[in-house]
């Protein structure tokens, strides 16, 4: 949580917290990290073979965010850069937990700093689509609509999201139901395919 000191009127603070445009990386006493493992995400991989073949301590993905309110709180926006690793479990890629908002109505937008992928949006119905996304893509997710990214490149793929603070995330329901088509590779493409 930040303690905003009273700062001074007409001061010109020097910038404390940075956003490296062409990496997205981000840097400042304020910015937050976190990772997810292969052995955290375990259950949401189809090809359980596949994944005992793999290292349960690589990390698939790191987010680092800036929450410059306390979570929760209405009216506050956040910021964040997420990378994932290129990879496959099987012939499934690498992707991100995905959820819906604890808060369901609220959106997102995402976009892409670099890298090859599908920003994959599944609805209320359980029906899927997918987005391309390499750098400079642009994309909303509407409220009521569980996302997740996977990476279907060769290299990392960085993505930075600004989403409400009371937002919140519903992890719970991916784990318990997970999203009803999944990116995998096929003949060296990537597809949604049911299942
Ligand atoms: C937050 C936003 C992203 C994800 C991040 C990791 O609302 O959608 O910052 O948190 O891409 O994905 P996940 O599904 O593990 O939170
Ligand atoms: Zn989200």
């Amino acid at each position: 949580m930040n303690q905003k000191q009273e700062i001074p009127a007409n001061t010109i603070l020097k910038p404390s917290q940075f956003f490296k445009i062409t990496r997205g990386s981000m840097e400042g006493s304020e910015v937050a990290n976190s990772q997810r493992t292969l052995g955290e995400m375990a259950s949401y991989y189809m090809d359980q073979a596949a994944l005992q073949k793999l290292d349960p301590n690589e990390i698939i993905y790191r987010v680092q965010s800036h929450m410059a309110v306390p979570e929760g709180s209405p009216g506050g926006i956040y910021f964040g850069t997420t990378f994932i690793k290129p990879g496959q479990v099987g012939k499934e890629y690498f992707m991100t937990k995905g959820h819906f908002h604890s808060k369901p109505e609220c959106g997102e937008y995402y976009f892409c700093i670099k890298g090859t992928g599908v920003l994959i949006l599944m609805n209320r119905q359980r029906v899927c689509r997918g987005e391309h996304m390499a750098s400079g893509t642009l994309h909303y997710v509407p409220g009521e609509t569980a996302h997740r990214v996977a990476n279907c490149g060769n290299e990392e793929l960085v993505f930075s999201a600004c989403w409400p603070s009371d937002a919140g995330h519903n992890y719970e329901e991916i784990e318990k139901n997970g999203f009803s088509s999944r990116l995998l590779e096929h003949h060296g493409a990537a597809q949604l395919v049911n299942g």
